[in-house]
């Protein structure tokens, strides 16, 4: 039968079989090489790209500051994480996952990983995005909760199969598209009788979500809009409308940007200003 494979009593690693990321993807942890992080002016220093678990990040502190949260100023520096950034020795002092998106509060010392627990701790610092009532506040950490273990499978999973793998196989992109279309469903239902994930209100729970669910519905992920009927899935494309217009969320889909149209891209973000001046259709033109 087709990809069978018998595994050997113990795995070995063949650094050249991994697809895409088979140069970057290691069985080990920890720093490959010395490389210490920059530091800004601002209280907050943000080390990250913008991917799905980035954007979650920029459009929280991008949502702050419109809210007027004037501490959550923050200097964005960008981690590529195609090149092996994210193993320096800096990062990982930081993050020892070696994942973006990663953050230093300054103020406090506090080292910080993992999207969901930065999106977290910066709703309790600045007491935003995260209500205080008790029944939205569970359903606002359901639905973090639920988006921290559902995004692998449309990323790790599908996304891998489906666009990065060396070749196609059958019986991944069948099991991870399931799952997807699922997860899709779930949300659907969901969102035909509630205006955000969590209620009324607009929380950290949809800064989580919409950069993943949010922009498959769009046909922005994987190339892939098509193949997973994506038109049909009604509540989260009205959603993913709300949210994605907000201008905080657009500016912060900007953020560490380095790639895509280049009036999109603002790769290091270290000012309010820089949306206007330092975009890279700018500093290239
Ligand atoms: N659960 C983590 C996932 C972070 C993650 O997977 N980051 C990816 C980019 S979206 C990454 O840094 N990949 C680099 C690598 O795997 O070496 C989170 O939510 O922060």
């Amino acid at each position: 039968m087709k990809d069978e494979y018998t595994p050997p009593k113990v795995w070995t690693w063949d650094a050249e079989n991994g697809g895409e990321w088979a140069k970057l993807n290691r069985p080990i942890a920890g720093a490959t090489h010395d490389k210490e992080l920059p530091v800004g002016k601002h209280p907050l220093q943000l080390y990250s790209l913008a991917t799905p678990n980035g954007v979650k990040v920029t459009v929280m502190l991008e949502e702050l500051l419109a809210a007027g949260h004037t501490g959550a100023e923050y200097d964005a520096w960008l981690i590529r994480i195609t090149e092996g950034d994210q193993f320096g020795s800096g990062f990982v002092d930081i993050n020892p996952n070696s994942k973006i998106p990663a953050m230093l509060d300054t103020g406090t010392g506090t080292k910080l990983f993992e999207s969901g627990s930065i999106l977290f701790y910066l709703a309790e610092k600045f007491g935003a995005f995260l209500p205080t009532e008790h029944e939205a506040r569970a359903q606002t950490m359901n639905w973090l909760f639920w988006l921290q273990g559902a995004a692998p499978y449309l990323g790790g999973g599908f996304g891998h199969f489906y666009a990065y793998a060396p070749y196609k196989m059958q019986y991944p992109i069948d099991r991870f598209t399931m799952e997807v279309k699922r997860q899709l469903d779930v949300l659907d239902r969901h969102l035909a009788d509630h205006e955000y994930l969590a209620g009324d209100d607009y929380t950290i729970a949809d800064m989580a979500t919409c950069p993943w669910y949010g922009r498959t519905v769009a046909g922005m992920s994987y190339n892939a809009g098509e193949f997973l009927d994506v038109g049909i899935y009604k509540n989260v494309i009205r959603w993913h409308e709300l949210v994605s217009n907000r201008p905080a969320y657009k500016r912060g889909a900007m953020v560490n940007k380095a790639f895509g149209p280049l009036e999109e891209q603002l790769r290091e973000r270290h000012d309010a200003s820089d949306f206007a001046t330092r975009t890279q259709d700018k500093l290239e033109g």
